[in-house]
């Protein structure tokens, strides 16, 4: 590590430059309104410019090849002085390779991609608008407690299409305030030409997608969001690269490798796609570029990198289990590559921008992944907690509520390692997907279309699927980390699954949606979920549990099913026996004192009718005991 930043301090003016080098590769608008294009092709054997501008002739506008297997072209500006290419027309780079082929290309540093109606593939067209966004609220600053909202634009309407940036900015932003999250996780940011790869296949990575509407309103949303209060995170996707090659990074120069490993070691298996090579300067300078460059021209907060566990190890996790041994974690098996790639960008982000947050997408439990790299860390704020939601799906699928594994739970929820924060969540946007099946429909899915209705009296499933729904929510939040995720629609319980459109379901946008609808009929419980959601960020955003060392569990009772803890100042007692309540309850507490109930305590029930509890009782209650309430 300590090597590589001191050859990119050294080098080209300071890692500084280096990590801006989106503005000098790709399609450069000088001052006179020349334009300079550049681009990294090693194994091409010449490059040229075609587009709209010169009506796609092929051999009259050559790249001159520089050093390190740069080629350059300068176009003059047109005799009105402006420059050659006008806004929002189409490009290509045309490659010539050793073997005599002619490849069209776009530019790996495009900004704007788009796809006409009727084409699959993408287009690489030219973005200079005439009028630019100017974001003009600040950044927020770091919260304590980190409550994310995993979103994603093009579902986040009630309609069967793509919503766009302006829909989530009107519609979406007012609900996440609402509901007390101060951080948005966007999905699918980065341009993927297929749409069902739910953003994960990534094939210009410079490009906002264009399929929600244009850059400066992918602006105008981050700067609205800033506005309230709110950060916004780039799900980041570097682990990977799709193998489309027209409209891909894939073969960009013609040969196997380029941005990429040659295979074997380049592709991987599962994911069919493209592996990078961290340890080459360019793609160094491509990557670390696009982490500034989502920093700087859209003023994100941070990222959320996909896919760690996939880069730090050369088995790439397949087929491995990880149980916790350092034999695991230390050896050849650990790809060096990446794991330095991981720190710089780490290193470079937080040096640069102190307020900034990255969250790694890690499953293996990667020793001092969440330290600073100063200390030998990888320098992430914080890793997800991904066996959590695997837990809960697991006692759902197999566990009657009477076995219910109270002390299997607990461990589950505070199993992490000690001074390194992890982002608790119930649910994410895996269990949404198709295939898969979230909270509310494992516990509720059968009546769902038929007893959601406050006007109808309260079913056993949905009595006892929105208690449950509430207590893992409130469980997952007070116990298993310092930071909570959600993914949008899960606050209020969203019905169905996620599927994009694609052959297999004839292209429908049927799933591929968020009913918020839902939760604005008065009479539907959803509502109740959604406010439940709110209450408990409101909650902890007053005592900050999430920002406080982890919980002492006084009690896991397998009998009783009941689950004891105290979390700053905050006493949390769950009860999740299926039939029984308890009165007199002992509990213990970690400071002596009275907890006046009148004043501190809220107990979080159903506006169901109490008769319900005939059937099934359970309830949990939190009691704040505020420092004055405690002497
Ligand atoms: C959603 O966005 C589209 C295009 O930006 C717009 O035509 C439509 O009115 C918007 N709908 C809502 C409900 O905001
Ligand atoms: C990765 O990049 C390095 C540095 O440019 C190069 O030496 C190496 O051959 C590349 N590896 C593969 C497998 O392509
Ligand atoms: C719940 O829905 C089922 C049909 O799925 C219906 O038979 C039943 O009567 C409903 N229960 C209540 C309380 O409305
Ligand atoms: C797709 O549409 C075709 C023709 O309209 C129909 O035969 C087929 O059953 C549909 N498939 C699905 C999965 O809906
Ligand atoms: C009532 C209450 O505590 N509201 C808070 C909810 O959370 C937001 C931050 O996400 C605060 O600004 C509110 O004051």
């Amino acid at each position: 590590f300590l090597k590589r930043l001191s050859q990119l301090e050294e080098a080209e003016g300071g890692f500084d430059q280096f990590t801006r080098s989106y503005k000098t590769f790709g399609v450069q608008r000088q001052p006179d309104n020349s334009l300079l294009f550049k681009e990294w092709a090693p194994a091409a054997e010449a490059l040229f410019l075609t587009g709209d501008f010169n009506e796609w002739n092929k051999f009259s506008h050559p790249y001159t090849k520089k050093e390190y297997g740069k080629w350059e072209l300068i176009l003059p500006p047109k005799h009105d002085k402006s420059p050659a290419v006008d806004h929002r027309t189409k490009l290509k780079v045309v490659v010539h390779t050793a073997e005599g082929d002619r490849l069209y290309r776009i530019s790996p540093w495009a900004k704007y991609v788009t796809r006409e109606e009727k084409s699959v593939i993408y287009d690489w067209v030219h973005w200079d608008p005439p009028e630019q966004y100017t974001q003009i609220h600040p950044r927020p600053k770091k919260p304590t407690s980190l409550r994310i909202y995993e979103a994603h634009v093009g579902i986040a309407s009630p309609e069967g299409k793509v919503a766009s940036y302006d829909n989530f900015t009107t519609n979406v932003l007012p609900r996440i305030k609402e509901l007390g999250y101060n951080c948005i996780q966007l999905m699918a940011i980065m341009e993927h030409a297929y749409y069902a790869s739910f953003g994960y296949q990534i094939t210009s990575f410079f490009a906002a997608s264009s399929r929600y509407g244009t850059p400066e309103e992918l602006k105008r949303l981050i700067d609205v969001a800033h506005s309230m209060g709110i950060m916004v995170l780039l799900d980041v996707v570097h682990s990977h690269a799709s193998k489309n090659t027209e409209d891909g990074l894939n073969r960009f120069d013609g040969s196997d490798s380029c941005f990429f490993h040659s295979p074997p070691r380049g592709e991987h298996s599962l994911w069919d796609s493209r592996l990078f090579n961290y340890s080459s300067w360019e793609v160094l300078r491509f990557l670390l570029s696009n982490l500034r460059w989502w920093m700087e021209e859209y003023r994100f907060d941070g990222f959320r990198f996909d896919g760690v566990t996939s880069m730090l190890y050369h088995h790439h996790g397949i087929g491995t289990g990880f149980s916790g041994d350092y034999s695991e974690y230390f050896g050849l098996q650990v790809d060096e590559d990446s794991l330095v790639y991981l720190m710089l960008a780490n290193h470079i982000l937080h040096f640069l921008y102190p307020d900034c947050i990255t969250v790694a997408e890690d499953v293996s439990g990667m020793p001092a992944l969440c330290r600073r790299v100063e200390e030998g860390g990888l320098g992430f704020d914080y890793r997800l907690a991904m066996a959590i939601p695997d837990k809960w799906i697991q006692i759902l699928k197999e566990f009657k509520d009477e076995d219910w594994d109270m002390g299997n739970i607990v461990f589950t929820l505070t199993n992490r390692r000690y001074g390194e924060k992890c982002i608790a969540y119930a649910e994410s946007h895996d269990q949404a997907l198709v295939g898969d099946k979230t909270l509310a429909f494992w516990l509720m899915d059968k009546e769902m279309y038929s007893n959601m209705s406050s006007l109808i009296p309260m079913s056993p499933v949905i009595d006892r699927g929105i208690q449950l729904h509430k207590m893992i929510r409130l469980l997952t939040h007070g116990l298993g980390g310092e930071g909570y995720l959600n993914f949008i629609g899960n606050e209020f319980g969203h019905p169905e699954w996620l599927d994009f459109p694609r052959e297999g379901n004839n292209q429908s946008y049927h799933y591929a949606r968020r009913q918020f609808n839902l939760v604005d009929m008065d009479h539907l419980r959803y509502r109740q979920l959604y406010a439940f959601d709110r209450d408990m960020n409101w909650t902890e955003d007053k005592y900050g549990w999430l920002a406080a060392p982890p919980a002492f569990v006084s009690a896991k009772h397998e009998g009783d099913k009941v689950v004891v803890f105290d979390r700053a100042n905050v006493l949390f007692i769950f009860n999740f026996h299926p039939t029984q309540s308890f009165q007199g309850y002992r509990v213990g507490v970690e400071v002596p004192g009275k907890y006046p109930l009148s004043k501190f305590v809220f107990i979080i029930t159903d506006t169901a009718p109490l008769w319900g509890s005939l059937f099934f009782f359970l309830f949990c209650f939190v009691v704040a005991a505020a420092a004055a309430g405690l002497t």
